[in-house]
């Protein structure tokens, strides 16, 4: 991967079928702030890959001049993962819905973190199942009216951010699309972080939830600080227990673990030359 040329040519990320997605849907900053962090690490087009499962979000891979394809509700991680690990060449972004990833998708996310395999995960998260027309999600606000909840919802959502770190994922952020610069600035230290990385992006369904959602996520938008040391395990952890509820944007967590294909790489040198095969001491997340 070859570091910044020129952030102007994001435009030949991006195809020219025009999106579908309603006017003022958070997902035309994703859009466009991924074909900037594109642009950015001047990926070529012909060997990256964007695979997502299905919803609104998952009409990225149309968008978007690179290799990819809308696959299966739920079913873009273990797809992605096949990718990667047969074509370790190929720069590998997995994205999709919030329902899509921690709904029907959500027990993959445990095996693609323990693998720390290395691609990236964007996680459009707009609190609501948006094409099958705003059925709750898993991380839909107690008490928001949806097609499924007409008194408001009655199941609490989900912290994503503490699902990911408990699970011990190698790279965690967010960002939201009412800041499409940090958005990219995001994007692109994921891609970038040698392992599985996750960015959860705030992403407003106008429909369903509202053009209230921007005004509600930049009212709880915490930027952290320079101070913060990502590497601090307990750190991250206080930090999103203290904001639940709260929306901290910026590089939550990172470690430096080795990825899935470094060691299929050195497993497979060991077992050819018959040299001893040590695993590095993996990183322990609440190691006093
Ligand atoms: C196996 C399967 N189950 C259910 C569906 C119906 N379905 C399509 S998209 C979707 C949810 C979309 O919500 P989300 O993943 O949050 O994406 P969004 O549309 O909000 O971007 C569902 C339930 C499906 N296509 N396939
Ligand atoms: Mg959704």
């Amino acid at each position: 991967m070859t570091e910044v040329r020129d952030p102007a040519s994001f435009k030949k990320y991006i195809s020219p079928l025009k999106p579908i997605w309603c006017p003022g849907c958070g997902d035309y900053a994703v859009l466009t702030s991924l074909a900037k962090a594109f642009a950015e690490l001047n990926l070529p087009t012909d060997s990256t890959a964007v695979i997502t499962g299905i919803g609104c979000s998952s009409r990225l891979p149309g968008y978007l001049n690179t290799y990819g394809f809308n696959s299966i509700h739920g079913r873009a991680i273990p797809i992605a993962t096949g990718l990667k690990v047969s074509r370790p060449d190929v720069n590998v972004i997995v994205a999709g819905g919030d329902g899509d990833m921690f709904a029907i998708g959500g027990g993959h996310m445990a095996h693609v973190v323990r693998r720390n395999v290395d691609m990236t995960l964007l996680v459009m998260d707009n609190n609501i199942y948006g094409l099958t027309k705003g059925q709750a999600s898993p991380t839909t606000p107690l008490g928001t009216k949806t097609l499924t909840s007409a008194y408001g919802s009655i199941s609490t959502p989900i912290n994503t951010l503490r699902v990911m770190l408990g699970y011990n994922c190698s790279f965690i952020a967010q960002a939201s699309s009412t800041d499409p610069v940090h958005m990219t600035k995001m994007i692109v230290e994921a891609i970038k972080h040698p392992g599985f990385s996750y960015v959860n992006l705030l992403s407003p369904c106008v429909t369903y939830r509202g053009k209230e959602q921007y005004q509600m996520i930049k009212e709880g938008s915490i930027y952290l600080e320079a101070g913060y040391d990502p590497s601090d395990g307990i750190a991250a952890w206080k930090l999103l227990n203290a904001n639940d509820g709260k929306y901290p944007m910026g590089v939550i967590y990172k470690d430096t673990r080795p990825a899935y294909g470094t060691k299929v790489d050195e497993l497979r040198n060991a077992a050819t030359t018959g040299k001893e095969f040590k695993i590095e001491d993996e990183v322990k997340l609440f190691q006093p």
